[in-house]
Parts: C-alpha cells; sequence; structure tokens
C-alpha cells in the first residue's frame, strides 16, 4: 500500500473503558497494523491511550488466536476440539436451540453477554435475537449497578459536569477509582490541571495504586468504609463553616436535617471505621472546605462493595454542601450514560420483546446453572446457551458454581470469541471472532461525551465472523420473528441509529469521525435544577423506588430496607472474623482490562507473571508467610492457591489481588472469582467484587 496514497485510517477503542479513546490506526508497509494511537485532535483523548491498546498489534496477530469453528470432542474444560465448518456449526446450534426450546420452553435458552466490545452493534444486536425468539433476558450485575444507583439517588440523572473541565479545577478528589491503569486519560486532564493551576491532587483507595503515586495526598482506608469518611468530611465542613447554605436551601431537599443527622458523624466515629487518623480526616477535610473548585472524579471500585450505592450517594452528597455544583471545574462526575439519548430499537427490537419473560441476573450464573430455585425464577433450567464478549468462568462470582453448571452434560454451550478463554474451553462449539479493527461499530463514552465510530479498517483473516452475522444467520435458522434488523448491516444499522436519534447519518459521522454530545454548562452543572422531580439534590434518598438505570422490573432487592435514609456508614458489607480475618480487593491489572489482554505475553511479563495476593507485612509475620511464598487463600466460597508479595502500603486487614488471570495461571486451576459473592447487593443488584473476607495460610 503506498502510505501517501492512502486515507488516514480511524478507529475507536471498544474496550470496557469508561476513556473510550479515539484512535489514530497507524499500518506498517505491508498494509498490517503498526500501532495505535491517541487521537490528538479528540480534546478529551488528547493524544494518549494506554499502552495495552497502543500494542495491539500483539492481540491482533496473536498465534493463539482463534480461526476456525470447533466443536469439542473432549470433556468439557479440556480444550480438545475439532475443525468444523460454519455452516455445519450454525447447523447444529439451531437444532440444538430449537430442541430444548420444543422440550423445555423458549425461556431455557439464554443468550449472554457482556461488555468486551462496547460497539452497541455489535454488543447489543443479541437482544434482537432473544426478543425475536422469547428466551431468557440478562440482568446485568456485573459493574454497574451500585455506582449507578448510588450516583443518581442524589443528582436524579446519571450526567454531570463536563470531565475535561478537570483541567479548570483548583482540587481533584480521585476517589475509588485507579485511572492510571483503568482510565488513563482522567490522568491527562487532572495533570493538566495541576501543571497549569497548581490544582490539588487528592487520591482515595484501600492501597497505594499507581495513580496515588502521583497525589499530593493519598488517603488508605479499609474498604467499604467511604461513607463513614464521607460523613465526617461534611461534619466538618458543616461544623466549620464551609457548607454554602444559600445553595443548600435552593437546591437540596432536607439540608437541617442532614445537619442534625451528621452532628455525631465525626472524624473520631469515622476513624475508628475507616482505619485513619482524626488528624488526617480533619487534612481532607479542611481541604475541601477551603478550595471551593473542587472536581470529584468518582469511580466504580468504591462501590463495589455490599454498601456501595451508600457510599457512591455519601461522596456525591460533598458537593452540594461546599454548594460547589455551580462552578466550572467543580462538581462530581462518574458517568456520561444519560446524555446520549440514542434510538436503538433497530439493534435490540424491544417491540419484539413479550411481557413476563424472566431477566436472570449475570453474577448468578453459577447458581442459575446448578439449577437455584431463585435464581431461576421458578421457571425452566438453562439448556443452551450463546455467550458473546464475556468470560464468566473467569469474571463471574461464586467460580465453584459457575464451572459446576458449565461441566453440566445436559447443557449446550455455544461461545463466540476471539480467544480460547476459560468460558471457550467449556463450550460445546466455539465460533471464532472478528476483532474491533475487523468490523463496523459505533461508541459512546461513559467517562466523557463522544459519540465515535470505530469503521473496518482491516480485513478479517479467513474463519473469524463479527457477532451480527453469527446473530443474523442464527435468526434465520431458529425461525425468530420477523424484524428489518436482522437484514442488516453493521454500516446500515450505525445509519439508522443516528437517523433515528438526529444525529446526522453514517456519511455524516465518517467524515467527523465523533459527535460531541456535552449538554450546556447549565444543565451539565444542574444549575436549573437537578434531574429528580422536584428539581432538588436529594440527600434523603427514597432507596425502595429511587430512579436507578439498573432498575429490572422496578423491584428492588438484597437487605434494602435496612438502608439508611440519610448518608451514613452501612454496615452490609462481609465483615472479617477470627476464621477470616482479611478482607480482600480485587483490583484492576494495568496490563489487562478484565480478562482480555490476559492472553497478551507482554502484558503477563507486565503482571509478573503469575497471580499474586498482596499482604502487609505484620500480617504476613503473624501468618508465617515470606516475601514470594505459595499461599492458599479462602473463604465458604472456595480455596485459591497463589503467592504472596509483602507491601507495607495496604489498608489494615486488606489484601489485594490485582487482576482477572486466566484459571490455569492458578497452581490448582482456581481463579479469583471462586472466592467473591454473586448475592445482590441492595437496592438494585450488583456483584460486590471488593467486598470478601477471607483467610490465608502457608502452603507446606
Ligand atoms: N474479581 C473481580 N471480578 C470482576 C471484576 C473485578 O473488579 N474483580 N470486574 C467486573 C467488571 S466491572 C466487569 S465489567 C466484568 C467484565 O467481564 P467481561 O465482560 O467478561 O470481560 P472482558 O475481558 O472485557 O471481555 C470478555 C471477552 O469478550 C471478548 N470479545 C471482545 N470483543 C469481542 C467481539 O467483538 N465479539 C466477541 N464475540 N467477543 C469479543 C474478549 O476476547 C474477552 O474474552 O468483570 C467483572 N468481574
Ligand atoms: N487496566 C484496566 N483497565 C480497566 C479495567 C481493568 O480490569 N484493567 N476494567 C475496566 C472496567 S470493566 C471498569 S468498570 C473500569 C473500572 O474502573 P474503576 O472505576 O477504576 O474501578 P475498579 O477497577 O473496580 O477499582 C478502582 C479502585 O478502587 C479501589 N477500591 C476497592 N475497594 C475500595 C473501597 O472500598 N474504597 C475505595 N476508596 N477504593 C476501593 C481498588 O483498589 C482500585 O484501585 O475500569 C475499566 N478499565
Ligand atoms: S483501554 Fe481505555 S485507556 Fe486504553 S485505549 Fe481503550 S479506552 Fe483508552
Ligand atoms: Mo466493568
Amino acid at each position: 500500500m503506498n502510505k501517501a496514497l492512502s486515507p488516514k485510517l480511524f478507529s475507536a477503542c471498544p474496550h470496557d473503558c469508561p476513556s473510550t479513546c479515539a484512535l489514530d490506526v497507524q499500518l506498517d508497509d505491508m498494509g498490517r497494523l503498526k500501532r495505535l494511537n491517541g487521537a490528538k485532535d479528540n480534546a478529551y483523548t488528547d493524544g494518549v491511550i494506554c499502552a495495552k491498546v497502543a500494542r495491539y498489534a500483539e492481540r491482533l496477530y496473536h498465534p493463539e488466536r482463534l480461526l476456525k469453528p470447533l466443536r469439542r470432542v473432549g470433556k468439557k474444560g479440556e480444550k480438545r476440539f475439532e475443525e468444523i465448518s460454519w455452516d455445519a456449526a450454525l447447523d447444529l446450534i439451531a437444532e440444538k436451540f430449537l430442541n430444548a426450546e420444543a422440550e423445555f420452553s423458549a425461556e431455557s435458552v439464554w443468550p449472554y453477554h457482556y461488555a468486551g466490545t462496547m460497539g452497541l452493534v455489535q454488543r447489543d444486536s443479541i437482544h434482537r435475537f432473544r426478543h425475536a425468539k422469547g428466551y431468557s433476558r440478562q440482568f446485568d450485575t456485573f459493574c454497574t449497578n451500585m455506582a449507578w444507583t448510588g450516583y443518581v439517588a442524589g443528582t436524579g440523572k446519571l450526567a454531570g459536569p463536563d470531565p475535561r473541565e478537570m483541567a479548570a479545577s483548583d482540587q481533584i478528589v480521585i476517589w475509588g477509582t485507579n485511572p492510571v491503569a483503568t482510565q488513563v486519560n482522567v490522568m491527562t486532564h487532572a495533570i493538566k490541571a495541576r501543571k497549569q493551576r497548581g490544582a490539588r491532587l487528592i487520591v482515595i483507595d484501600v492501597y497505594e495504586t499507581e495513580t496515588m503515586k502521583q497525589a499530593d495526598i493519598g488517603v488508605i482506608l479499609k474498604p467499604g468504609s467511604d461513607g463513614a469518611l464521607a460523613c465526617a468530611i461534611m461534619h466538618v465542613l458543616l461544623r466549620d463553616g464551609f457548607a454554602d447554605w444559600e445553595y443548600l436551601n435552593q437546591y437540596t431537599d432536607c439540608p437541617k436535617d442532614l445537619e442534625a443527622h451528621l452532628k455525631d458523624k465525626t472524624p473520631e466515629w469515622a476513624a475508628a471505621i475507616t482505619g485513619l487518623s482524626a488528624e488526617k480526616i480533619e487534612e481532607v477535610a479542611k481541604h475541601i472546605g477551603e478550595i471551593k473548585r473542587t472536581f470529584f472524579r468518582l469511580g466504580y471500585g468504591f462501590t463495589r462493595s455490599r454498601n456501595g450505592a451508600v457510599a457512591m450517594h455519601a461522596a456525591s452528597c460533598i458537593s452540594a454542601v461546599t454548594g460547589s455544583w455551580p462552578l466550572e471545574g467543580a462538581g462530581a462526575f462518574h458517568n456520561n450514560g444519560a446524555i446520549y439519548e440514542l434510538d436503538k430499537s433497530m439493534i435490540e427490537a424491544p417491540e419484539l420483546a413479550a411481557p413476563g419473560i424472566r431477566a436472570i441476573d449475570q453474577s448468578m450464573i453459577g447458581r442459575a446453572l446448578c439449577g437455584d430455585e431463585v435464581a431461576l425464577f421458578g421457571g425452566p433450567p438453562v439448556k443452551a446457551m450463546l455467550i458473546q464478549n464475556t468470560n464468566p468462568m473467569c469474571v463471574a462470582p461464586e467460580q465453584e458454581l459457575v464451572r459446576k453448571g458449565f461441566e453440566r452434560k445436559d447443557l449446550f454451550t455455544v461461545v463466540h470469541e476471539q480467544f480460547m478463554t476459560d468460558t471457550a474451553a467449556m463450550a460445546d462449539i466455539v465460533l471464532p471472532a472478528t476483532q474491533f479493527l475487523e468490523h463496523d461499530d459505533i461508541y459512546k463514552g461513559g467517562g466523557h461525551q463522544y459519540l465515535l465510530l470505530g469503521p473496518k479498517v482491516l480485513d478479517a483473516p479467513e474463519g473469524p465472523r463479527e457477532n451480527i452475522f453469527v446473530i443474523n444467520e442464527l435468526a434465520k435458522r431458529v425461525g425468530a420473528a420477523e424484524h428489518s434488523g436482522f437484514a442488516m448491516t453493521a454500516r446500515e444499522h450505525i445509519d439508522w441509529m443516528l437517523k433515528a436519534s438526529n444525529y446526522g447519518s453514517l456519511q455524516e459521522l465518517e467524515e467527523n469521525r465523533w459527535i460531541d454530545l456535552q449538554p450546556d454548562f447549565e444543565d451539565a452543572h444542574y444549575i436549573n435544577g437537578f434531574g429528580h422531580a422536584d428539581g432538588k439534590f436529594h440527600f434523603r434518598p427514597d432507596w425502595g423506588s429511587s430512579p436507578s438505570p439498573n432498575k429490572p422490573k422496578g423491584e428492588p432487592m438484597g437487605p434494602w430496607s435496612s438502608m439508611p435514609d440519610l448518608p451514613d456508614h452501612w454496615d452490609s458489607i462481609e465483615q472479617p472474623d477470627e476464621q477470616h480475618p482479611f478482607r480482600l480487593a480485587t483490583s484492576p491489572a494495568r496490563s489487562f482490562l478484565n480478562s482480555s489482554f490476559n492472553e497478551t505475553p507482554s502484558s503477563i511479563k507486565k503482571e509478573g507473571g503469575r497471580p499474586e495476593v498482596w499482604i502487609r507485612p505484620e500480617d504476613a509475620e503473624r501468618l508465617g508467610v515470606s516475601d514470594g511464598a505459595k499461599v492458599k487463600m479462602g473463604n465458604k466460597r472456595g480455596v485459591v492457591t497463589l503467592h504472596a508479595r509483602l507491601k507495607d502500603t495496604l489498608a489494615p486487614g486488606t489484601v489485594i489481588s490485582e487482576g482477572l488471570w486466566a484459571n490455569d495461571s492458578f497452581e490448582d486451576g482456581k481463579g479469583i472469582n471462586t472466592l467473591t459473592g454473586a448475592d445482590p447487593a441492595a437496592p438494585y443488584g450488583g456483584a460486590a467484587f471488593h467486598d470478601t473476607a477471607v483467610w490465608i495460610r502457608v502452603v507446606g
């Protein structure tokens, strides 16, 4: 290819990351991918992307990439397969799905998916398929439930100040997120504020992360105690005259009740819960009080506890007490889900959805596959699955049950994948999938405000097919209800959605690459009122009927009736006890993205080659654990074997295991989610991945 003549190639990062970077694609002289770069003219990406995606050629041309449809010949999990043609594979899948439907009803088929690609066409077309057949639905609970529910409880809307405004801030509080690893662009904008305005950076986490190493002030607190910290900060703000009463009276629901409620939520009270000193809490509160232009960047990590919604709500209340929501560079940003207003009906075909069909909790996949009545809503067993864009044998909680479920001889499992993941290894049929540069799609940013095009820029090798191909072909073969969406290409879907949403056309987006959907300053800063019907910020959420984007059918779940009605520390976490003295957080690995990239050699090497658990030296000494020792870590759900590393920068009583390693990187083949629970967090579900009590013992 003549480089001078070739047009500038671009895309967008498809991975499940709030940054959703705009990418420039660099090919070599042979027309192969050389490198991906961050687009400089995209104001959020600003020319910066993470290292693992910059070296995407390693994943695209990985020698172990799946290239042929496969049929299982060994036992489930043995990874013994034979090649089979696409036609034969699709025919066999259709036959098995039709058999399951005939014998056990359509609900016995469970199409299962998540966000391995965030492309709206390739990710969400599976809904069109399920609705057109009346197959079981899925209640999404891996990621956003406590975070979104908690944020919206206060603001009434899942949106906030323009995330680029961080650069115009005088102080940035990065709370329960590790952006150096999980959303690198947050750092780009935060560092701009520091360089240009001398902004202070405060980072709140349960151990010293790479992000905290760059902070002016690091706050290392016990997991699940953020609600207490937020309350004590607000106590000091109210006590010391930092509260903006004019704002409180105009814009919030019950400031006097809040003040009375926080009277005894002193720094000393919070110190006992968080493990911080009262002086540290006073110091942080004073900084927040003195600098009104403070930007809170609220992450997901601190909400992955059973009290996560309460913690998120409490943290989001601070900007209301200081009255800083209306200022540029201030307020609390979490996610921009509510700004997009896309018409996805051609992709998802909601009008075909029959009422009353069960939505099985994706985190309860282990329980559901093992026949748990509650997980199955008393309905038929799951007999057949199509799995796209997710790796539940690694990422879902209660792994012992997940494994037992997938091992069932009477379960027919189809996995459409790019790699032989832990889940693909359990499949009856494995279908090879294209990678994002090989198909068309469109992406919206959770951590910013762009809608971006990711067009096909490379031909796929012979073999892999895109998700929408599998959906449309299977729909034909199983006699799905008629829908125009099944006859459309990804490009046609993108064009249709853009036009139906009044965002122009595919042709326009091909020219412009992205659309900036940032709402007006007044809207983003809630100057005309918050998202609730009364226009106020709510200190007192009605948890049983709060406007969560994660409500399945409007019914609250978990122990929601004991949720505090004002910001508080809610003691619903999995508390350590004598048998389980530690709390485990399974924080992200910088060089993996969930379970993706745990197959690329450079990422495995950068993460140290094997899974570890980090433990404080004094705890290790008490247990007789030396640095590098092999240990077992367990609880009532199971036991994993991995290696210990001594670190003195963790919160007291806390252990950390970074990354979703493939199961066979653990000595006994059991991954970290063996230990985590699938019980739904209140009030609208969600798995508490960082809320696990464990014991640790030396092996030998
Ligand atoms: N212990 C613990 N567990 C966790 C978490 C944690 O913090 N700790 N985090 C949780 C969270 S937040 C999430 S979101 C989940 C994520 O869990 P997953 O969604 O399962 O994770 P990913 O690795 O992002 O993506 C899964 C797979 O999608 C495949 N894929 C990518 N693109 C395509 C495509 O175009 N077509 C097809 N067919 N496949 C594709 C990838 O190859 C990858 O194997 O994990 C959850 N699990
Ligand atoms: N490199 C990399 N990037 C990723 C991912 C990845 O796995 N690796 N996953 C992607 C996905 S799906 C998502 S949803 C986002 C999530 O990205 P984030 O919003 O950053 O959330 P988490 O990754 O769950 O955790 C962030 C931090 O919260 C900390 N944490 C855990 N418990 C607590 C607590 O109780 N209090 C406080 N204050 N902190 C706590 C963890 O130690 C971790 O450092 O990242 C995405 N980006
Ligand atoms: S994984 Fe996140 S930070 Fe990395 S390129 Fe993709 S969107 Fe950007
Ligand atoms: Mo996630």
